[in-house]
């Protein structure tokens, strides 16, 4: 008789296989759009909210998080009750949210651009000037996805920039808050928390309520209400953009730990059953080894049933044939987070094109980046890594060009502009540029 093969934990690929590009492939396929029944509700939410403001926002509140308000009062936390959260935290988590506050600053400050200008040889002045959004809205997932770093990580860069208000958003399903995610949004500078969720809480950015300011931008990642919201309410607003689940993936050279990789690989493996754990290595005994330790450490886990799940589902370790086939594997996946667990991690960038954030030696966790190291944890998911980068003080901002004509400068281009504007057969365009043209 056969013996019943019981399902790996992860899954073992080589990309010698044949076939291993559509094994990949599918392990990297996400699809991340919402069904027909999840738009039409949420255009009703959007509806409503644009239409009956505040009455519309308590009602959704009151039925999808189970609360009993009568008054918009009830969904705002004020400054005081932000500070008083971060007050009464233990020390050691006080201490900690603080050194992580201003080493996020610091790193963002670098970001800061600066306005430009240059003058032309006949006087003219070009330039460019860069100005804060007004008003920017952070939604915080509540829950169990409430993440106080992810405060921290969307309302810094922000502040950073500039923006004149910042207002958060964040559900209390069946009325209960998360006093650290109160104290991070005190530490980021927020001015407004309403404890609002949903399409609806996305509405009353968009559109704004007798209660809720209008903002120019949203960010801030949520459940697939949030996510179809956001794309919805897009033009009207800014948004960041709509994140996939997280993802981790890791190259190493044989020479770490296998307990340090099976330990990285869960720690985004446990955000949720959707998230993606991939190591790549040269080194076959190595593979053994971390999948030995992966079996090995899993039990031990809090969240291990998802762990389980997201490795089983989306989870490989990846034999390639040498470090020119990893670089390859990385460009390719284009990974949110990438771990060169490697000797010498510098002799990669280079080659390294796609990826939101590049973790370099075996010491660098990618945890670490996620709570304290400074740069943002928002990052490019999904192979969006080829165009995208990671959420920044340049979200928060925008430009406005400048052009001051000296009256030399405006008579030579009113000679161009009279030209290709009589191509264009916008005679008044013509015009106005000619009146500036001297004999
Ligand atoms: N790895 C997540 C961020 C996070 N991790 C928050 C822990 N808390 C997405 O990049
Ligand atoms: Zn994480």
């Amino acid at each position: 008789e056969q013996a019943i093969s019981e399902q790996p934990t992860i899954t073992r690929l080589s990309t010698n296989d044949t076939g291993f590009h559509q094994r990949l492939d599918s392990l990297l396929d996400w699809e991340g759009v919402s069904d027909k029944a999840v738009r039409t509700r949420v255009e009703e939410i959007l509806a409503s909210v644009k239409q009956r403001g505040d009455a519309a926002v308590i009602e959704a509140t009151n039925r999808f998080d189970r609360l009993a308000v009568t008054q918009m009062e009830e969904l705002q936390l004020t400054p005081e009750q932000l500070k008083r959260a971060f007050d009464h935290l233990p020390a050691e988590q006080r201490g900690a949210l603080s050194s992580a506050a201003e080493r996020i600053k610091r790193y963002h400050e670098r970001q800061k651009p600066d306005s430009w200008q240059y003058q032309e040889a006949d006087g003219t002045v070009l330039g460019q000037k860069v100005t804060p959004l007004d008003r920017a809205g952070i939604y915080v997932p509540g829950g169990k996805a409430a993440y106080p770093s992810s405060v921290l990580m969307n309302a810094i860069p922000a502040h950073v920039a500039g923006v004149r208000e910042i207002v958060m958003v964040v559900p209390t399903p069946d009325g209960v808050l998360n006093e650290l995610v109160l104290a991070a949004a005190h530490l980021a500078g927020v001015d407004y928390v309403f404890t609002i969720g949903g399409a609806q809480a996305i509405a009353a950015l968009a559109y704004g309520t007798e209660s809720v300011p209008r903002v120019d931008k949203i960010v801030g990642p949520g459940n697939i209400y949030v996510a179809t919201a956001k794309r919805a309410v897009f033009g009207q607003v800014g948004i960041d953009m709509i994140a996939g689940p997280s993802e981790i993936m890791v190259v190493s050279d044989g020479q770490t730990d296998p307990e340090w990789l099976a330990m990285d690989l869960f720690s985004q493996a446990e955000h949720d059953e959707d998230a993606q754990a991939i190591l790549v290595s040269w080194d076959s005994d190595h593979l053994d080894a971390v999948e030995a330790a992966i079996e090995r450490l899993l039990p031990s886990l809090e969240r291990a049933e998802i762990v389980r799940e997201s490795l089983r589902k989306r989870g490989a370790l990846i034999h390639c044939q040498d470090a020119q086939d990893a670089i390859a594997m990385i460009n390719r996946i284009a990974p949110e987070h990438l771990e060169l667990s490697v000797s010498e991690p510098e002799t990669w960038l280079d080659d390294i094109r796609h990826a939101g954030a590049i973790f370099m030696g075996r010491y660098t966790a990618e945890a670490l980046g996620d709570y304290c190291a400074g740069p943002n944890h928002v990052l490019p998911t999904s192979g969006t890594a080829r165009f995208s980068s990671p959420l920044g003080v340049y979200d928060f901002q925008k430009r406005s060009s400048i052009i001051h004509c000296s009256a030399a400068g405006a008579s030579e281009l009113g000679k161009i502009a009279s030209v290709l504007a009589r191509g264009e057969s916008l005679t008044a365009h013509a015009r106005s540029a000619e009146y500036r043209i001297r004999d």
